[in-house]
């Protein structure tokens, strides 16, 4: 499997382009003297302008590659000739990238829309040419201005993934398996707690052509909204989700107890964000397949009054009734 590295904050240093110096200058034709002032204004600088773009998923290539810059506007000229603009450097950013100045800790801009773009260092203005400082009582005005100065901005980007749906279980819970077995990603899935070290997107594809995205992010741990764990980094990757599932190991394979499991989920999700807790979210009973699931399910169902619905990621048993579930209650996909 191709693996990448996935960043989801960078800092990156944007200077836009200085504006292009005014000219003063003045005409020189044959058999006209004075030929009065031609000098041309300068070009504006560029501007470093991020553009939410739905088909990044990453901010790896800021990652190698954080000093930003856009072109010099060019100097004005004799004969009128006005300079140049320097061109925009106009860069592509995920999704659900929040954009901070990072020295004033001030948020800039959020992301979210296809299109949508933050001129975050404005190019400089122009220079004016002598052309314009001629006047009544000064036929030769000799005056003309520098170009603007650029602009240096040092921004942190922080990537939130927009998925409709989010994946939340402890590790081993079978939350990469269940993504592999609905989507087109194809996570690792290992016997070992922390298989899935980034969070992973995934599609469901429906019938109809409609599509949700789902996000599979590490297991989280008793402790996580403190720092324990992996869990922990990923939890703001859940925010933004529409849904949560629920991925619960109903066999208690790790010698785990699942209605602690849904309980001790449930407050770590509390205790990073009060609003994740009351998230529209289905609880999924894993591992039915197992023969200590039936006995575990009775319990939990008693203890946590919620009747989960019960699958088997390894066997397929329940997925399709999922999936509709999924499409009827995620309603208009974000497309
Ligand atoms: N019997 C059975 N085993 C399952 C089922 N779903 C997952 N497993 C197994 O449980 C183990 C963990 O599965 P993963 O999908 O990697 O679990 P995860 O929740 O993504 O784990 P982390 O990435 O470590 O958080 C693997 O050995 C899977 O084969 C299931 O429905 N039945
Ligand atoms: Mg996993």
């Amino acid at each position: 499997m191709k693996s990448r590295k996935f960043i989801d904050k960078v800092t990156v240093y944007a200077t836009s382009g200085r504006g292009g110096n005014g000219s003063a200058s003045f005409r020189r034709e044959k058999f006209v003297p004075n030929g009065g002032p031609d000098g041309g204004d300068g070009g504006r600088g560029g501007s470093v302008i991020l553009r939410g773009d739905k088909e990044e998923d990453s901010l790896v290539r800021l990652f190698f590659s954080p000093h930003q810059k856009a072109k010099h506007g060019g100097d004005g000229r004799g004969r009128q000739m006005h300079g140049a603009s320097g061109a925009d450097n106009i860069i592509a950013i995920p999704l659900g990238t929040e954009v901070w100045d990072r020295d004033a800790e001030v948020l800039l801009a959020d992301i979210v829309e296809h299109g949508q773009e933050i001129v975050v260092a404005a190019g400089g203005k122009g220079g004016v040419g002598n052309i314009h400082f001629k006047s009544s009582t000064n036929q030769s005005p000799t005056k003309c201005t520098s170009g603007g100065e650029p602009e240096e901005v040092t921004l942190r980007l922080e990537l939130k993934i927009m998925a409709d749906i989010g994946l939340v279980g402890l590790p081993n819970a079978g939350k990469s398996s269940l993504l592999s077995r609905v989507s087109d990603a194809h996570p690792k899935v290992a016997s070992y707690p922390f298989t899935t070290l980034n969070p992973i997107l995934g599609t469901i594809i429906f019938e109809d052509y409609t599509h949700l995205r789902i996000a599979d992010i590490p297991g989280l741990i008793e402790g996580a909204h403190e720092g324990v764990g992996l869990g922990h980094a990923f939890l703001r990757h859940v925010e933004r989700s529409r849904f949560l599932l629920y991925v619960i190991d109903m066999a208690g394979v790790d010698a785990r107890k699942p209605e602690d499991d849904y309980t001790c989920l449930r407050d770590e999700l509390r205790l990073h964000d009060a609003s994740l807790a009351d998230r529209p979210s289905l609880v999924l009973a894993n591992k039915m397949d197992l023969p200590e699931a039936l006995e575990n399910l009775e319990r939990f169902r008693e203890e946590t009054g919620v009747d989960p619905i019960q699958i088997s990621a390894e066997s397929g048993h329940g997925l399709d009734q999922l999936r509709a579930k999924l499409h009827e209650l995620c309603g208009k996909p974000r497309l």
